[in-house]
């Protein structure tokens, strides 16, 4: 059994009144072989700013690979575990997200995908042979990477965006900041008492970067919050990703797409991994509305760099509206 560590149940959040709800059966389904699927991306980022993709590029065994490796990393002893920690920002977490005191019934590794920093932080995450779980998180986030540049040039078609590749570029850049978080969310029975709340696995918010590409196992867990504030059941789909738009999609769709805002709840009975790639820009990247996006209307945001808009993301908590800082007033 995976024991967290302190601090105890009591502490952590509870969302109310959000009885387990049925599943919502509307979340968009985007099937990458079909020719249509640019418009029907474009739909579904102005509507919901989430979707799921089906025949997608990603071979099944580095999702295998990388599932097994941390299913063996979250079952060793949690004083192995915590050799690894704590995260600042990369490294091992256990209920504590970022710096500014959240809290959740998970555990994490954050990692840097492809860098000098990544191959330092693996081994001392995971010791002296850190090769095999640092290969599945390398081969698993390039083949994610590739899924996600070929869906945000989808989008620049269906935007009828020029130049195109102005999303994939910032994710093809050598310097990208993308990062990639496995989390662990272990069954907690006692939840089973609470009557009328759920207790909350990782708090609700949006995600800064540009776009996120999620998998989990078959546990369900994950809700997006609508245009209309309902908060609304995701059926788990181990097969199929799930596409998160970000805060800086949003700046530089000037406000077409939204963000979205999600949560995920903690589960009594079964354990929930979910692995996430979060493809962001290079650091000196700039944020700005597209001027192809904006004929005739006025820019929502102030233009920034990358590092600019994670530096104040940082000094967040985890639900807050972070873009209102950088909104034209
Ligand atoms: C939310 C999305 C990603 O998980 C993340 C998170 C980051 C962290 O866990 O270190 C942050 C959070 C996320 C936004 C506000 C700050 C930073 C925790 C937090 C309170 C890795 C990211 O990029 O931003």
């Amino acid at each position: 059994m995976v024991v967290l560590s302190k601090p105890a149940i009591e502490h952590l959040s509870k969302a109310n009144n959000c009885k387990p709800t049925s599943f919502f059966n509307g979340v968009p389904l985007i099937d990458l072989s079909k020719p249509d699927s640019k418009n029907l991306i474009v739909k579904a980022c102005e509507e919901f700013g989430f979707f799921k993709v089906v025949n997608h590029s990603v071979p099944t065994e580095f999702i295998t690979k990388l599932e097994s490796e941390a299913i063996n990393f979250f079952s060793s002893p949690l004083s192995q575990k915590e050799k690894a920690g704590p995260p600042d920002p990369f490294g091992y977490g256990n209920k504590q997200i970022g710096p500014n005191g959240d809290l959740g019934w998970v555990e994490y590794i954050f990692v840097a995908t492809d860098s000098e920093i990544s191959y330092h932080k693996f081994s001392s995450i995971f010791g002296v042979n850190p090769e095999t779980i640092r290969t599945a998180v390398n081969d698993y986030a390039s083949a994610v990477k590739k899924m996600a540049c070929e869906i945000l040039e989808m989008l620049e078609e269906g935007l009828k965006i020029h130049p195109r590749n102005v999303f994939s570029k910032l994710l093809m850049d050598a310097k990208s900041d993308s990062v990639f978080r496995l989390n662990h969310y272990p069954p907690c029975p006692e939840i089973q008492q609470f009557s009328d709340h759920n207790l909350i696995g990782f708090g609700e918010h949006t995600d800064p970067q540009i776009i996120s590409v999620l998998r989990s196992n078959n546990t369900c867990g994950l809700q997006i919050s609508l245009k209309n504030g309902h908060w609304i059941s995701v059926p788990p789909d181990p097969n199929s990703f799930f596409i998160n738009v970000g805060d800086s999609l949003q700046v530089m769709t000037n406000g077409r797409f939204k963000s979205v805002r999600h949560r995920v709840l903690a589960n009594s009975v079964k354990s929930r991994l979910s692995t996430i790639y979060f493809g962001g820009p290079p650091l000196r990247g700039k944020i700005a509305p597209l001027a192809s996006l904006m004929e005739g209307e006025e820019s929502l945001y102030k233009e920034f760099k990358w590092f600019e808009y994670k530096k104040s993301a940082y000094k967040t908590r985890l639900a807050d509206n972070r873009l209102v800082l950088f909104e034209k007033i």
